[in-house]
């Protein structure tokens, strides 16, 4: 609905093959089998052994005095606009996920490695199979936008969200501590525990727990539970999202060890958002089983009324707001894709340049530290000038220098070589999701800035490539001339200390260590120093953010 893709646009997103696949390596199911034995495995024992323990919510029933209660607005608010923000997370994640539809919790990402993964192909040996070739099909229906490779719209989503839901969640919080309300959320002592675990013995052996009036007061599993969603899965989310920066990871290296490396925190931050989904199904099924009537005039009108169906009403029309918000998102992505683009790139895009971008990217990884494996990503080159040039191992390969400088020129690999040499060893970060660590070796462009003078009006620095993007037509990407000059911006001849080979990119590539891989062109034609990038291809400063809405600036 609302898509007309053209052929070349339905081969990339609306793909013949659009199998759903689950992929868990054995070690995953033994440890979801310890997770059910500990816990509805651990209930029934008890349960058999040792009968139901009494129920700890009784001695609600018989408190009367309450010192906080009900909902006051504020909260109702901050609920449903949680739960508004949530779910576009939620699908717009599913969309960036799909598109390196494997998780890992290694750095390299060599497949094989994956603990889950959501394509049924296994990577062919025998002929060159991209990252991209890699992406899957996923049903709008579940996603935001959905389809296959529509990770620049969906991280448009996702990010111009995300704000408005921290943002929520920070309002929400400073809320709870000013009105008393955290009294019903924040346990008081470390009984909650005991008490949580007694409460769910009863649910996991289907002997209901009496429920105490949810206006006055909550049950022990009930109050964890919220608890755990606030201070625990939202932190968990911001933080383990905030790690698969590269502008973090290169500066902040020790942030992502908290979920052992960079990809153990895509995979915390997708095991989050599967404790939201679960939490979201049982909070709902809880909501209906206990009173479904009364519990929505609790959390929309903050009356504590059992019978009366306005709450009922209001919440039906909150969801289906939700619902035609998304038919309209759907419509959006496919039809004003640059208004997303933009709107990301006005929030998000001014936030990272006076914030993360500022951050200078700092070595730190060791020659151990290499990843066996990287994924490559696009289309080798097929021009003649290009093959000709492979063909004799780039010994005729010129390098042009020019646009808005004092001195132009022209530069061999071997002139190159002799400009000094510095090699990094960095990781990686490709916007689809994966990652690798590899060793580069060239000169740093602050030498090559040096060497050929740029005016004071150039501040944007352009690269050409011998090859093409995902759609036809020059790849090319720009930097600021800032970006340039950071320490760790080389244009490099060498990977893993051997000559940079033809999938890698050679003869030349560019290396830009706080940003994505997609700024980092690979098959080097000529350099221009311009003004802006406004005035190059479709204007949007590369050839990804023209054609595929990625973000001009990439430290995220
Ligand atoms: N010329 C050109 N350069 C390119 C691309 C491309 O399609 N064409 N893809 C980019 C992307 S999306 C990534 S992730 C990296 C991949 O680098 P690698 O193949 O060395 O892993 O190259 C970047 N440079
Ligand atoms: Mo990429």
């Amino acid at each position: 609905m609302f898509t007309h893709f053209d052929e070349i646009e339905r081969s990339v997103h609306a793909p013949q093959d659009r199998r759903l696949f689950i992929g868990l390596k054995p070690y995953v199911f033994v440890v979801i089998g310890i997770i059910f034995l500990t816990t509805i495995g651990a209930a029934w024992a008890q349960y058999l052994v040792y009968g139901l323990p009494e129920d700890p919510s009784l001695t609600l029933l018989t408190a009367t005095e309450v010192s906080v209660k009900g909902f006051p607005l504020w909260l109702i608010l901050c609920h449903w606009i949680n739960f508004f923000f949530l779910v576009i997370l939620i699908r717009s994640g599913l969309s960036i996920l799909f598109d390196h539809p494997r998780l890992y919790f290694n750095n390299g990402c060599t497949p094989g490695s994956e603990w889950l993964k959501f394509t049924p192909i296994p990577v062919p040996k025998d002929k060159l199979w991209t990252a991209k070739d890699d992406a899957r099909y996923i049903s709008p229906l579940i996603s935001l936008p959905g389809y296959r490779h529509s990770v620049g719209i969906a991280r448009g989503w996702h990010f111009i969200h995300l704000l408005f839901f921290i943002l929520n969640g920070i309002v929400f919080i400073a809320l709870l501590f000013a009105s008393g309300q955290w009294a019903r959320i924040i346990p008081a002592s470390w009984h909650i525990l005991p008490d949580a675990w007694s409460v769910f013995v009863h649910y996991a052996t289907f002997n209901m727990p009496v429920e105490p009036d949810g206006f006055y007061h909550y049950n022990a599993l009930q109050q964890f539970s919220y608890f755990g969603a606030i201070f625990i899965l939202a932190p968990l989310a911001i933080i383990s999202g905030v790690c698969m920066s590269p502008a973090i990871e290169n500066r902040f290296h020790w942030l992502p060890k908290l979920f052992i490396n960079r990809q153990g925190a895509r995979s915390v931050h997708f095991l989050v958002m599967l404790a939201y989904v679960a939490y979201i199904v049982i909070h709902v099924t809880m909501v209906v089983k206990t009173g479904f009537v009364g519990n929505m005039n609790h959390i929309t009108l903050g009356t504590d009324n059992p019978s009366g169906t306005t709450g009922l009403y209001i919440g039906v029309a909150i969801i289906l707001f939700t619902a035609v918000f998304f038919v309209y998102a759907h419509w959006a992505s496919w039809n004003t894709p640059r208004w997303v683009q933009g709107t990301d790139a006005f929030i998000n895009g001014n936030l990272w340049r006076s914030t993360i971008n500022k951050l200078k990217p700092r070595s730190y990884f060791k020659k151990k530290d290499i990843s066996p494996f990287l994924w490559p990503n696009g289309k080798l080159p097929t021009s003649e000038v290009w093959k000709k040039l492979a063909k004799n191992k780039f010994k005729d390969y010129k390098l042009k220098i020019g646009g808005l400088v004092e001195n132009p020129v022209e530069l061999s690999l071997n002139d190159l070589k002799n400009l000094g040499k510095e090699q990094n060893i960095t990781m990686h970060h490709c916007i689809q999701g994966w990652s690798g660590v590899a060793e580069w070796g060239g000169v740093p462009l602050k030498t090559i800035a040096g060497l050929v003078k740029p005016y004071s009006s150039a501040s944007t620095v352009v690269f050409y490539s011998f090859g093409e993007g995902l759609y036809g037509g020059v790849y090319y990407d720009t930097h600021t001339l800032d970006n340039c000059l950071k320490p760790e911006s080389i244009l490099a001849w060498e990977m893993n200390y051997e000559t940079l080979s033809e999938v890698y990119g050679a003869p030349l590539r560019l290396r830009v260590e706080n940003q994505l891989g997609y700024k980092m062109v690979k098959w080097i034609e000529r350099i221009e120093f311009v003004e802006t990038h406004k005035t190059i291809g479709k204007g949007y400063g590369g050839k990804n953010e023209d054609d595929e809405y990625y973000d001009l600036l990439a430290d995220v």
